[in-house]
């Protein structure tokens, strides 16, 4: 356990604070689980599984496993304290059916109690007892085991001791209740990705996670916390150095660690998290941290004359080039600010961390030379590119090109002039370019052909993607400027679409494209502005064309042949069985599409840009976030896992004929 953190438990019954009955949780799950689809759901989960991670950072637990039961259930396990089993002075009742069955009985919320996981989570193990049909728990503590059950969130009896032990924890089973939410159908992966999470930043921690149905399984311990998250989030890139800097430091309460590592890459990776919560809008943490690195860095280089006196300061953006970071801290009473509650707002943090940092940064850059010039040296050269691409920006500004009054020679403009009524279609290729222009609907529908690969975002920098015509043409025909120009409120177009062929080169040019709109352009993806076309997979043909059915994926292939064959046999039709399924189901022939080009400018129109039929799958900031990701690691310059990751990952490849 690191210092500070196990505090003396001090636990009494009195310290749990009894507020309400658990009806307004059933009657509004809303409001304490965000609401009852696929991720209230969850909630139920993180809840229990963050009591057992409560534990842990407490000091008393050290393992925590979920079995998604092959009856439809869940159960979690720890090897914490127990939840106290001694009558309560309130309720009259035992502590562990006070815990389950009072709002905000979780003993945490009285004030000396110690407890760590925060924010929009920790509304208390009675919200999930109240929301699910039946729920188990069984208590080991003092040598005793305990069991007492409920159904929607009453007990059916009191507690009761069942036998003998001399492990200590809790058990929690429950069947969340059908009646209440959409779907009880929980995904492997989700709760694996939580655990995972959990196991790196909770140093010393293992989770496990068994799906009895399938016999799927997976357990987590990172020796070394959040030094290992950064280790596996630089998976695929080329680090500047090896070693990875960790700190670990408790001042007035609140608990610092940091860990942080270079890469050769040009974008920043810095997770900020209080109390296991991510905080993707940062907040005081990420100040103190980005004031520290700024600050350290700049004193070094002076120091050691890397930096002359006559030069400006790095900038704090040129200080964290390449940079994996993450920051965790823990403190008592996270306050959350903003409309999402996405950043940590309390204002002590900041100077804390800024402390702690500067400190053992600095320690840490005189003990490893060899690191910290490097470091700094990657830095200078970052200043000097974003000179450089000032330069060239400058340079490209003035002669006007992307001022927004010429447009690209190669843009098919639509002749509606509002925006609201327009969309720009980005096709890859010039051959599909010219079958998208002949078949748009040419009032509300903009073409602007994109050749081969766009462009590598990552390695280029402003300067040279604004000497790349593809993205200055696009840049012209969104409106919207670049950096410190960009405005949204000139984009031309409502929506962005998004066309190339199913295959490797399609998936990198759109993988490609939403990288280039997630770091340049966010507020338009924020505005739903950004969407996928999905050109058709296949193509059933019956004796004449007119009759052909597209396909957009294998799945509703399945079910197509499946409602073809089916009606036939009713009619009566003869289906043979050795037949093709296509045949069997009355058609021709099965054509598959593997791009673009070998559909006609009609047949193109018809499948992929007929406002009426085509399907457009909208981009979200988490989809573009994904792409960013993925494309790091496909530009990462090592080799094995760019391979492993095409070999791997499904989604962007799975179309793919390789
Ligand atoms: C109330 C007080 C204490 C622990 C817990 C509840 C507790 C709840 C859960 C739910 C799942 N696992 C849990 N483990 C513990 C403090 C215990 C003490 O003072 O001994």
């Amino acid at each position: 356990m690191a210092e500070g953190k196990a505090k003396k438990s001090g636990y009494s019954s009195e310290q749990i604070t009894v507020l309400e009955g658990l009806e307004p949780v059933r009657k509004r799950p809303g409001m304490y689980i965000g609401g009852t689809g696929i991720e209230g759901l969850h909630h139920l989960v993180w809840e229990i599984v963050d009591n057992g991670i409560d534990e842990a950072l407490a000091g008393h637990a050290n393992r925590i496993s979920v079995v998604m039961l092959a009856d439809g259930g869940i159960k979690v396990i720890d090897n914490g304290r127990g939840i106290p089993t001694d009558i309560h002075p309130k309720t009259g009742k035992s502590t562990v059916e006070t815990v389950l069955t009072v709002l905000h009985a979780g003993g945490k919320f009285g004030g000396s109690g110690y407890k760590v996981s925060g924010g929009l989570h920790g509304v208390g193990v009675s919200v999930v007892n109240g929301l699910s049909e039946r729920l188990k728990v069984v208590v080991h503590r003092d040598g005793k085991t305990f069991e007492q059950e409920y159904a929607k969130g009453a007990p059916l009896a009191d507690l009761k001791v069942t036998g003998k032990t001399d492990k200590s924890g809790t058990e929690i089973t429950f069947y969340a209740d059908t009646s209440i939410f959409e779907s009880v159908q929980y995904n492997y992966e989700t709760i694996l990705d939580r655990l995972r999470h959990a196991a790196y930043l909770t140093k010393g921690v293992h989770t496990s996670l068994e799906d009895e149905a399938t016999g799927k399984r997976y357990s987590f311990y990172f020796e070394g916390g959040i030094q290992s998250y950064v280790k596996h989030l630089n998976v695929g890139r080329e680090v500047v150095d090896d070693d990875i800097f960790y700190v670990d430091k408790t001042i007035k309460d609140i608990q610092v660690e940091i860990s942080l590592q270079y890469t050769d890459a040009y974008t920043e990776t810095i997770k900020a998290f209080a109390n296991n919560v991510l905080n993707p809008d940062g907040g005081t943490h990420m100040t103190g941290f980005r004031a520290a690195l700024t600050r350290v860095i700049n004193d070094y280089a002076r120091k050691q004359g890397l930096l002359k006196e006559k030069e400006e300061n790095l900038s704090g953006e040129d200080t964290r080039e390449g940079l994996t970071s993450i920051i965790l801290v823990k403190l008592p009473d996270p306050q959350f600010e903003g409309q999402t509650k996405n950043k940590l707002g309390n204002p002590e943090v900041r100077g804390i961390v800024e402390q702690v940092l500067g400190e053992y940064l600095n320690y840490y850059l005189e003990e490893h030379p060899g690191v910290a010039r490097k470091i700094v040296g990657k830095a200078l050269l970052a200043a000097r590119a974003r000179k450089a691409a000032r330069a060239a920006r400058d340079n490209i500004l003035r002669k006007g090109i992307l001022d927004g009054a010429s447009m690209p020679g190669k843009l098919a403009d639509c002749s509606n002039k509002d925006p609201k009524n327009s969309e720009l279609y980005l096709v890859e290729g010039d051959s599909a370019g010219g079958s998208a222009k002949s078949g748009r609907d040419s009032k509300s529908q903009a073409i602007l052909p994109l050749r081969g690969k766009v462009l590598n975002v990552e390695r280029a920098r402003l300067d040279k993607m604004l000497a790349n015509n593809e993205i200055v043409s696009l840049i012209k025909a969104l409106g919207v400027g670049i950096e410190d120009s960009f405005d949204k409120v000139g984009l031309r177009y409502d929506r962005i679409i998004i066309m190339t062929d199913a295959d490797v080169d399609g998936s990198h040019i759109s993988t490609l494209l939403m990288t280039f709109f997630f770091r340049y352009m966010k507020p338009i993806i924020d505005g739903g502005h950004i969407y996928l076309a999905k050109p058709p997979l296949f193509e059933l043909i019956r004796t004449g064309r007119k009759s052909s059915v597209f396909i957009y994926d294998e799945d509703q292939l399945d079910v197509v042949l499946d409602v073809e064959i089916a009606k036939r046999q009713k009619e009566g039709a003869k289906v043979t069985g050795d037949a093709e399924r296509y045949k069997q189901a009355g058609f021709v022939e099965q054509k598959r599409y593997k791009g673009l080009g070998e559909m006609d400018a009609d047949q193109l129109f018809e499948t992929t840009m007929n406002p009426e039929k085509r399907v457009l799958v909208q981009i979200r900031v988490e989809d573009a976030e994904k792409a960013d990701a993925i494309f790091n690691k496909l530009m990462g310059s090592e080799v094995d896992p760019r391979k492993s990751f095409i070999q791997t990952n499904a989604k962007f490849v799975k179309d793919l004929d390789i």
